[in-house]
């Protein structure tokens, strides 16, 4: 309609409608805005492989012990050969309760029992072999100990999983399709019967000689097919889908490569593991497994490392050890390595014959875990502001900052999808004195940032204090001073998406009047030194009287030596070292070469190599100086990750004048690659002899023999 002479009352009308239509258009499309905003805003996407539920509830289980009791204990091994009379297992006093207390003071939040080992003895009354505790005298054949560890489990508010070994040593079937069908049999039994379970743990040490129903044989198996895994996987699922399934390869999570406790400064969740048929040894010559230590930042699957490391050298209980239990700072060091690098920690408990932890274990883990409670119980940033440089859509409760410090490890502070490296600053109430940060990630977005660097504000300028670059569901940076700031910055450097980081913490530890390191140097002097700054070092040899540490001294029968940094009064963490006879006069007759000496030069990461000769094992022979009666003798093999040359097999000799030689020991190394640690071997009686022979029967791989270390004890 054309309006040739309008009515002005009309056109003002018109005005003001058009106006408050203007108006409506604009509120609408704020409100649309909005509403986009709250409901259409990408939620962020995840980046890579991303955990399971079963997955997540590892994650938050964090750190658990594993047990290794049965016939072991009582013959002093520690892989039985399967031929172990069930008679033995007698443990008069046993008390699941003292165990997994004594677990549970140490702040671990699970147990993992080994239900069976590869001995092939079941610790539950099982229908599938007769080789089981209702054999043994313990409770009249009455007893099951799976059960009374569930029991103590769920009464102490812990987690419980199993180890059932698929080495079986004892069993006639193993090697025949039978025994798989026994072992999932096994299974079936435990998981059915002791669940829920969190872990479904599985070993990767397969066979070799053993009892095998009498036969007394080698039996070697495909280890990449005769278990047939996916079925067994799929079993474990059905049974207990809540478990995380761990194996040397995973599938949930896998072996971080070594026995020592810890996964790789840079250690990613995410693995694409070596196929098992590519054996272990990489071109290189070391462990493949060594890859799985850092994992791969762009790995196939979410299959974060578990450390498993014992309290003590061995998996089982050896009274010779009772003063080599790991102390509480030992294992305050190991849990920065393993769980502040992402890895689960996974701890050996070894009970003793009485059935229940010496009382040195108990203690180690009664003191770590305050430990811990002192160092972690209160969040320095709590009150902190926190400014970042860009928070996803604005969104402040959804993605922003008050996320870091809510406790909850899935509320993140996340930012805008374009926006990969962002700046925090965080501006402390006060001047605040720590050397811990912790940082995580929120891995149901999969393990997003590359590298961060942290910065603290002194005097007028940002100064680097720290970096790192996998971060995942962990990251504990300690710094080896303590810092004073009000005003830290961290900044993202790469990601490879925009970041979410759910947790931020900054932690004191106790001041550490750090245990002093005790060594035996190449003239035979044993050397106290410390490296926190003392007064002075009392030790005692042998339990005898406090002595002050003035200089080296000689100790040419060797012994046990306890050593104490003081500060005045103060008296810091304890070192015990047990020396074997001193070595500053032996001599190395054979093979010949400078090498050789490296065998008997007391240092632990020097290593002596010999080949066969004339298709003969290779051998060293030792000139004492001296005859020398003594009781045992020591081997240590090479402290590095190579496989080749590891002796598990050998033969020990003595003599009065190195042409008659008198064979004194022969034997085995049980699981010496995975766990490199000093052996001592008894001897059946005290011996005497000027000369001493090592022959390496067998090793590992390769064709020469490397040793790092023969001694002998009185
Ligand atoms: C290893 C086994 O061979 C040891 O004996 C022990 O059980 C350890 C936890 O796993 O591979």
């Amino acid at each position: 309609m054309l309006l040739i002479n309008p009515d002005r009352n009309l056109l003002s009308g018109i005005k003001k409608y058009l106006e408050s239509q203007r108006r409506l258009l604009i509120v609408s499309l704020y409100l649309i805005c909005l509403f986009s905003a709250d409901s259409f805003a990408q939620a962020p996407v995840p980046f890579g492989p991303v955990p399971s539920a079963a997955q997540l509830q590892w994650h938050e289980t964090g750190m658990y012990c594993i047990v290794h009791f049965g016939p072991d204990t009582f013959t002093d091994k520690e892989w039985g050969y399967g031929d172990e009379d069930p008679a033995l297992f007698n443990p008069k006093n046993f008390d699941a309760m003292q165990i997994v207390g004594a677990a549970k003071s140490g702040g671990f939040k699970g147990i993992v029992l080994v239900a069976k080992h590869h001995d092939g003895f079941c610790l539950w009354p099982t229908k599938t072999t007769e080789h089981n505790i209702s054999k043994s005298p313990w409770k009249n054949g009455k007893g099951d100990l799976v059960e009374e560890f569930k029991k103590a489990c769920d009464k102490l508010g812990m987690k419980f999983g199993l180890y059932c070994s698929p080495w079986d040593r004892n069993s006639a079937l193993y090697g025949k399709p039978a025994y798989v069908e026994m072992y999932r049999a096994q299974i079936k039994e435990l998981y059915t019967k002791y669940g829920p379970l969190f872990m479904s743990w599985h070993d990767g040490a397969n066979g070799g000689d053993g009892y095998y129903g009498a036969a007394r044989e080698k039996r070697t198996i495909d280890r990449t097919t005769y278990y047939g895994w996916d079925t067994t996987f799929a079993l474990v699922r059905k049974l207990q889908p809540n478990a995380a399934i761990f194996g040397d390869i995973g599938p949930d999570v896998r072996w971080v490569g070594n026995e020592e406790g810890h996964a790789g400064i840079t250690s990613w969740q995410t693995y694409t593991p070596a196929a098992l048929e590519e054996g272990k040894i990489a071109a290189n010559g070391f462990s493949k497994y060594w890859e799985a230590t850092t994992g791969h930042r762009d790995g196939q699957s979410w299959m974060p490392a578990e450390c498993d490391v014992s309290l003590r050298p061995g998996w089982f209980y050896h009274a010779k050890d009772d003063n080599k239990v790991k102390s509480p700072y030992e294992l305050f060091d190991l849990y920065f390595q393993s769980m502040g690098r992402g890895a689960g920690l996974d701890l050996g408990l070894s009970p003793d014959r009485r059935g229940v932890l010496h009382e040195n274990d108990v203690k180690a883990l009664k003191s770590f875990g305050e430990l811990l409670k002192q160092t972690f119980d209160k969040n320095l940033l709590l009150g902190a502001r926190f400014d970042a440089s860009n928070i996803r859509q604005n969104n402040e409760p959804l993605y922003g900052t008050a996320n870091l410090i809510d406790a909850d490890p899935y509320s993140s502070w996340i930012t805008d999808d374009e926006y990969k490296v962002p700046v925090l600053t965080i501006n402390l109430k006060e001047e605040t004195t720590f050397n811990i940060i912790k940082i995580r990630e929120n891995i149901k977005l999969g393990q997003r940032i590359d590298s961060l660097t942290l910065y603290a504000w002194n005097l007028n300028k940002w100064e680097k204090i720290a970096g790192a670059t996998s971060i995942g569901s962990l990251r504990l940076i300690r710094l080896s001073k303590y810092l004073t700031a009000k005003r830290l910055r961290l900044v993202i450097n790469d990601a490879s998406a925009s970041p979410a980081i759910s947790e931020l913490g900054l932690y004191a530890e106790p001041v550490r009047l750090g245990a002093p390191e005790i060594k035996r140097n190449k003239s035979g002097e044993i050397e106290i030194t410390s490296i926190s700054p003392v007064t002075g070092i009392h030790y005692v040899v042998n339990g005898g009287e406090t002595l002050i540490y003035q200089s080296p001294f000689l100790l040419p029968d060797g012994g046990i030596i306890k050593a104490n940094a003081m500060n005045g009064n103060k008296s810091g963490e304890q070192q015990i070292k047990e020396f074997g006879l001193a070595k500053n006069k032996w001599k190395v007759l054979s093979p010949v070469g400078v090498n050789n000496l490296l065998i008997i030069d007391d240092q632990s990461q020097t290593v002596a190599e010999a080949g066969s000769v004339n298709g003969a094992s290779p051998e060293w022979v030792i000139d004492l100086a001296s005859i020398v009666t003594f009781r045992s003798f020591t081997f240590l093999p090479p402290q590095d990750n190579m496989l080749d040359g590891i002796v598990d097999q050998y033969v020990f000799y003595v003599s009065d004048d190195n042409k008659n030689w008198k064979l004194v020991s022969k034997g085995t190394f049980a699981n010496i690659a995975a766990n490199r640690v000093e052996q001592r071997v008894a001897l059946p009686s005290a011996v005497s002899g000027r000369y001493i022979k090592f022959l390496a029967l067998h090793v590992l791989s390769g064709t020469k023999a490397r040793i790092a270390e023969i001694g002998i004890v009185k």
